[in-house]
């Protein structure tokens, strides 16, 4: 569970990335004005994924709290390292087993950011959502509440198959989220599957990024202390490197940060890192529908021409 040697956890002088730490109040204005580039779709749909307990539904429910300005748990994590006899069965079996959209509220009820989170069953060692589901809720054919199966994927004579997804219904980014100590503990088959899955997004179209979370629990004593140390800790930079090596992920794709799991207030330092890694999801996501509304009305208009 460890960070690892001694030598991984050295701090650097200098961090290697730079941060402002004290633009929190203009990342959430940038986020209380964001609008979508194109009126191709109403909404966002961002796509978590990644191992069992990973913290895909912590990260949801940690962005759902910024947004609204207090802690909130929309979506359902859990402790897989309970004691309990039940729990204990369960530990490296994913908790969240239905495909879930979560709309992200905004301070005031019954309004909404534009754009949402699909929370997801996890991968796990030799079970754990199948590849074939992951594929088929990014082309919008998962409906919502699906139990996932790790025997069988979803097929089309199913109800909960949606036949005729909307642009609303597909996913417009993917987000790997997977625990700091990945390269740790994670074996060769769960990269596989992992790069899989960015491989079919990549020959979707649609955009992916990594994250990187439990920063405060596995990485050097300094950052358990302050979030600030985040770009001096060489165990997160190593594990960011790794990742971008096995995966293929750029560097400035990855974001490290520390998800609410235990806090009743809300912290500025944790606040900044998933404000960071918010914005370029939705930047990303927000080009991509961009880029293909704009290449539906140019087909559109050439096959008008045409006829
Ligand atoms: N210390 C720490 N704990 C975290 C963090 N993120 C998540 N956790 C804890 O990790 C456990 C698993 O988190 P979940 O959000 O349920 O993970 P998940 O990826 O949704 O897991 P599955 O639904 O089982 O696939 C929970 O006990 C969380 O409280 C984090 O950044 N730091
Ligand atoms: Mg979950």
């Amino acid at each position: 569970m460890g960070g690892g040697g001694s030598k991984e956890q050295s701090v650097l002088q200098t961090p290697w990335r730079t941060m402002n730490w004290g633009k929190k109040k203009d990342e959430l204005e940038w986020l209380k004005s964001f609008r979508l580039q194109s009126g191709h779709v109403k909404c966002l749909r961002v796509l978590v994924c990644g191992p069992a307990g990973g913290g895909k539904s912590s990260f949801i429910n940690s962005v759902d709290s910024i947004c609204q300005n207090r802690i909130t748990s929309p979506a359902d994590a859990h402790n897989a390292q309970g004691t309990d006899l039940q729990l204990a069965k369960t530990a490296g079996q994913s908790f969240t087993l239905n495909y879930k959209t979560h709309q992200i509220q905004r301070e005031r009820p019954g309004q909404y950011f534009p754009f949402t989170f699909n929370d997801i069953m996890g991968f796990e060692g030799t079970r754990g959502i199948l590849l074939e589901d992951i594929e088929l809720a990014m082309k919008g054919h998962v409906k919502e509440d699906y139990k996932f199966d790790p025997e069988s994927a979803l097929d089309d004579s199913n109800d909960s198959y949606n036949n005729n997804p909307t642009s609303n219904e597909k996913a417009h980014i993917l987000v790997l989220v997977v625990a700091v100590n990945i390269n740790d503990v994670a074996d060769q088959r769960m990269f596989k599957k992992m790069t899989e899955v960015r491989i079919a997004a990549r020959d979707l179209g649609i955009p992916q990024i990594a994250i990187l979370t439990k920063i405060d629990e596995r990485s050097s004593p300094l950052v358990k202390e302050n979030l600030r140390n985040v770009y001096s800790c060489t165990y997160i930079k190593n594990a960011m490197e790794k990742l971008s090596n096995t995966m293929g992920f750029p560097l400035n794709c990855i974001f490290p940060l520390k998800n609410y799991h235990a806090e009743i207030e809300l912290k500025d330092e944790v606040d900044m890192l998933i404000l960071t890694a918010l914005r370029k999801i939705l930047d990303l996501a927000n080009e991509h529908v961009n880029a293909t509304g704009v290449a539906a009305t140019n087909l559109s208009a050439n096959n008008v021409n045409r006829t």
